[in-house]
């Protein structure tokens, strides 16, 4: 059988780098078969080293809304580049960007610019310990906010796909304080509060999960959390890396009228550039250095390159008339695959909020770890296989969101409703 480019550089790639990739969940390992090398991406289409074209729902993990090489996004980072590609001193770049992201999410008073979601969350979470001089944390299971050692507790995403006890080489000491509820669970969360009273620095959620797939928030479970930590004295911190400007222009937080002390973003706000942020209430963000003492910092934080991307990519999903066309190929999507799994007989169920959205198999009820770990991955990785046969390219695991982007039309909507038909029926 001749061997693809792609076999070829991943290949190559083992040699270098370890499983092939520089994240995970980019290894196919839950699939199977040999990751995709990508030559270029277009729209809403990638292409891979063998010259395949593929409609694309992953859109890098959620940054690309407006699709690949967008016009207006090039254009931004082009201009940024021959003024240079880092100044390591402030720009007003990075104040356009601050001042498009609160017109989008007016709760975040005051911000900080750094290059990951990672570095968002744990910078927000040592801000949160510093604040309430606490030293304990909540998180919930099958949530995921990055890779740093407090956090990598009970994790979703690739932890959760490569089926990982949490990480080995982080010292059970670091992760003494980090404590884990059930997401749309409050008992679990006031137990803690019982357990540890006045010890608890902050709850961090994804207010939507799109960590473990797409798991809505029960009716008043976000209200809930606010109402407990305002009770307590904690900070609330939703990171919304992943749902930020795509579940709604203004978040989860303006979705469901919940207002965070703290929020973390990421992905969208870079326009596929390495850009996180976190901010919120101004009597917190104070304490940051150089203007209060909990220290944090990144040579490339603020990079006008990343700015000028994410202030491209914000200004053309400003329009109202934009959501409604995402809600409405977003309807289409899901519409579509429900009736093809009707028709093959293929049990399924489907998440979706705003523009992310997953496909589980089995009868699963999208409500918590604990339920969608029952999902057959089985099943999923064969109807994940015959999709990438049939063109169309999904995350490569169960337990990540699929994302859309305002270059999808419904006749690409069709064309995936007609590849999910005969890969259902293939299964
Ligand atoms: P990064 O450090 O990967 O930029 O962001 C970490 C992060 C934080 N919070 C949430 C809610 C996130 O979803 C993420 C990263 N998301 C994964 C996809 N599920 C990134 C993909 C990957 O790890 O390769």
């Amino acid at each position: 059988m001749k061997t693809t480019n792609s076999e070829s550089l991943f290949a190559q790639a083992k040699t270098l780098f370890p499983g092939g990739v520089n994240s995970p969940v980019r290894a196919f390992r839950a699939v199977g078969g040999t990751p995709l090398f990508i030559k270029r991406g277009e729209g809403p289409y990638l292409f891979d080293a063998d010259g395949n074209r593929y409609i694309d729902y992953v859109l890098s993990w959620g940054p690309l809304i407006a699709g690949h090489a967008h016009p207006k996004v090039v254009d931004a980072i082009t201009k940024a580049a021959s003024n240079g590609t880092s100044y390591g001193a402030p720009s007003s770049l990075e104040i356009d960007l601050a001042k498009s992201i609160i017109s989008f999410m007016p709760n975040i008073e005051m911000m900080r610019f750094v290059n990951s979601g990672t570095e968002a969350t744990m910078s927000a979470l040592r801000l949160a310990r510093a604040f309430t001089k606490r030293d304990k944390i909540i998180k919930f299971e099958g949530c995921y906010h990055g890779h740093a050692d407090l956090l990598l507790v009970q994790a979703g995403s690739g932890v959760a796909t490569l089926g990982l006890p949490d990480s080995p080489g982080v010292p059970s000491d670091t992760v003494r304080h980090t404590l884990v509820a059930n997401f749309n669970d409050l008992d679990s969360v006031e137990a803690l509060f019982r357990k540890y009273p006045d010890q608890i620095a902050a709850i961090m959620v994804e207010p939507v999960a799109g960590n473990m797939g797409v798991v809505p928030p029960q009716y008043g479970f976000l209200q809930g959390l606010r109402s407990i930590t305002k009770r307590e004295g904690s900070v609330l911190i939703f990171d919304e890396v992943m749902t930020g400007f795509r579940v709604h222009p203004g978040g989860a937080q303006t979705l469901y009228q919940v207002v965070p002390d703290l929020t973390t973003l990421g992905k969208v706000i870079g326009g596929g550039l390495p850009v996180g942020a976190y901010g919120g209430k101004k009597e917190i963000m104070d304490l940051v250095a150089p203007s209060g003492s909990m220290y944090q910092a990144g040579t490339l934080a603020g990079n006008p390159l990343a700015m000028s991307a994410g202030i491209a990519m914000l200004d053309l999903i400003r329009e109202q008339k934009v959501w409604e066309r995402l809600e409405k190929l977003g309807a289409q999507l899901e519409e579509g695959i429900a009736s093809e799994a009707k028709k093959a007989g293929v049990s399924i169920s489907q998440t979706r909020v705003g523009t992310m959205f997953t496909t589980f198999f089995g009868d699963i009820q999208p409500k918590d770890w604990t339920n969608i770990k029952k999902a057959d991955t089985i099943i999923f990785a064969k109807f994940f296989r015959a999709m990438l046969e049939n063109g169309v390219y999904l995350a490569p695991s169960q337990f990540e969101a699929g994302f859309l982007s305002i270059t999808h039309t419904p006749e690409i909507i069709e064309q995936t409703i007609e590849a999910a038909r005969k890969a259902f029926t293939s299964l």
